[in-house]
């Protein structure tokens, strides 16, 4: 276990909760037993090999992103040219995070993998389910469409999604409520942790009813960040970072200018 904890130590030295990063340790088992353990999404590894999810707080982006663009900025001469030649602004900044941790990590533990929330296989499925791994962990709550259903209760209503859409459900952290996110998990596979037992979840919402509206609120308006206060959070994402999440990707870029071109004035 002291092993874990100095690679736990390790991460969070280089992803600070300053930064808006938060580390949660938890055992491969747990993770395969929730997912079930001939599900396709089980991961094979031994039970208890020990994993970190990695989750961004308000202040990765408003803070260490922030930092980063500015001085992206000055590296490229201009804010067009960085629009122009980063195309995934808030992935190129975690890429670069992620290598200074990586090798930092080689001195404490040579082995080990990465996979990110948006990492897929070939079959385009997500090779780990972050919001499993969240609750899993004791990170987040993870409230699930088909515990909040009832008998005689049709819902939620069939066809309001998108082509494709599924009606998914939705984490709550205990102090961000929505405004967070969950970026990646450190696996270590000769890092066994049979003893550790995971932190178990904070319900956020107690009511079905509001649970159900949040969930709404998620699926059909998620948008307007709405579905980001439930939980009554403590610290949220400033008005420039729902802006940005709410945009779609080939926009986001110009939500940025003000950082570097406005001044004082439009900073929140
Ligand atoms: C595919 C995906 C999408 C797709 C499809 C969404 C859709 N509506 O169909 C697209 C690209 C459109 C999308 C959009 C968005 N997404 Co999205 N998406 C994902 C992704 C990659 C995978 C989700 C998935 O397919 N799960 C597969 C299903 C089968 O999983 P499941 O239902 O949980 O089933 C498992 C559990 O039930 C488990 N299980 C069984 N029993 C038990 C018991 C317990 C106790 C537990 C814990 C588990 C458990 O086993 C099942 C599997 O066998 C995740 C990231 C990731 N890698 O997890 C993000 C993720 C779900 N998305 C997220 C977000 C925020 C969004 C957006 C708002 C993003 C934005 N700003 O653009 C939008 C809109 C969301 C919406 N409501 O549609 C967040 C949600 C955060 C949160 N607080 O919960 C995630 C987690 C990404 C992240 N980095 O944080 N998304």
């Amino acid at each position: 276990m002291l092993h874990a904890e100095s690679i736990k130590h390790a991460v969070d030295q280089q992803l600070p909760a300053h930064d808006g990063f938060e580390s949660h340790m938890f055992r491969i088992g747990a993770y395969n037993q929730a997912v079930g353990e001939d599900s396709v999404f089980a991961l094979p590894f031994n039970d208890n090999t020990m994993a970190l999810l990695l989750l961004s707080t308000p202040d990765m982006f408003d803070v260490a992103f922030r930092k980063w663009v500015v001085l992206k900025t000055m590296e490229f001469g201009s804010f067009d040219d960085v629009a122009e030649l980063v195309s995934s602004p808030i992935q190129s900044f975690l890429e670069d995070r992620l290598e200074i941790l990586r090798e930092k990590l080689q001195k404490v533990e040579e082995n080990f993998e990465i996979l990110h929330d948006y990492s897929m296989t070939p079959q385009r499925r997500p090779k780990i389910l972050m919001q499993t791994c969240g609750h899993v962990a004791g990170a987040a709550f993870y409230y699930q469409p088909r515990d909040f259903q009832e008998e005689g209760l049709q819902w939620p209503t069939a066809g309001r999604m998108g082509p494709n859409l599924k009606f998914i459900g939705l984490s709550l952290h205990p102090v961000y409520g929505g405004h967070f996110a969950f970026r990646s998990v450190l696996i270590f596979p000769n890092v066994l942790i049979p003893d550790f037992q995971e932190s178990v979840p904070r319900p956020i919402l107690t009511d079905a009813e509001e649970v159900r509206t949040a969930l709404e609120k998620f699926n059909y308006n998620w948008k307007d960040s709405g579905f980001r206060d439930f939980g009554n959070p403590s610290r949220r994402y400033s008005t420039t970072q729902m802006e940005f999440f709410g945009r779609p990707v080939a926009e986001r870029w110009e939500v940025l200018r003000p950082w570097v071109e406005g001044g004082a004035k439009n900073i929140d």
